[in-house]
């Protein structure tokens, strides 16, 4: 009797926990056979930090975009490849790379819908170039042939995607320094644009040893951050400051505002 009373719990509580578990979309990308793409190590990131995963493809019509955001409850914008500089009224130059305009439209519309709502948003690599973009900053097309003061780290690593390459320095006090539980930790890095400054009610959280903006935060919404890094290939190597960056997200996905 009491067994069968604990196991009837147990399977209420199972159910309660499945219900609670936020859900989390991921953003994509076009690949070049029309397929749409997303490393695997994202899904697998948002599930064991206790979320439910969701792939988002780039939709156009805003409505749509306004419909899905509501039924979301936190928003991954993924890596990818460089953003249509136009966005912030600059000339492409040389050193700009492939861009994807679908993608810049889709993303912009979302993460408007997501600031405005102030649901939890992590934003890795090019989403963090693209939330610079979307709230009022800007970025560099290309660090290398942009950022002549000093010279520059190696911020297209050659070593395996889960390779912590560079040291990064957290603000004392930022989000990202509270979550990380550490100043100064090392990170994996393949970029060649980086944001050169940021939009009202941000604040950079966390710079390179070149001075490289590496890190953004919201300081008027609960949960809004951008990385420049990939923590979810670091996951895997079980580096802690990735692992709660992604539990700490996924939390504050699941709670009502
Ligand atoms: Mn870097």
């Amino acid at each position: 009797m009491i067994d069968g009373a604990n196991r009837f719990l147990y399977f209420v509580l199972n159910i309660l926990e499945v219900h609670m578990k936020p859900i989390i979309g991921i953003t994509s990308s076009i690949a070049k056979d029309g397929s749409v793409n997303l490393a695997q190590a994202y899904v697998t990131a948002v599930t064991a930090a206790g979320g439910v995963p969701v792939i988002l493809p780039n939709l156009a019509e805003d409505g749509d975009v306004e419909r899905l955001a509501s039924r979301l409850d936190g928003l991954l914008v993924s890596g990818g490849v460089d953003l249509d500089p136009t966005l912030f009224n600059e000339e492409p130059i040389p050193g700009l790379g492939e861009v994807a305009p679908e993608r810049d439209r889709f993303e912009l519309a979302v993460l408007a819908k997501f600031l405005a709502a102030n649901k939890p948003i992590l934003a890795i690599c090019r989403g963090i170039q693209a939330l610079a973009v979307a709230t009022g900053g800007d970025i560099y097309q290309d660090i290398y042939s942009q950022v002549k003061e000093q010279p520059l780290l190696q911020h297209q690593q050659k070593a395996p995607r889960w390779h912590a390459s560079h040291f990064v320095e957290a603000e004392p006090s930022s989000l990202l320094h509270e979550i990380a539980g550490a100043r100064r930790f090392k990170v994996n890095s393949f970029h060649h644009q980086s944001v050169r400054r940021v939009g009202d009610g941000f604040r950079v959280s966390a710079i390179s040893s070149d001075g490289m903006i590496e890190a953004i935060e919201s300081t008027r919404h609960r949960f809004v951050v951008g990385v420049q890094w990939h923590p979810e290939c670091l996951v895997e190597k079980n580096d802690a400051p990735s692992k709660r960056l992604f539990e700490a997200f996924v939390q504050a996905s699941g709670k009502e505002i």
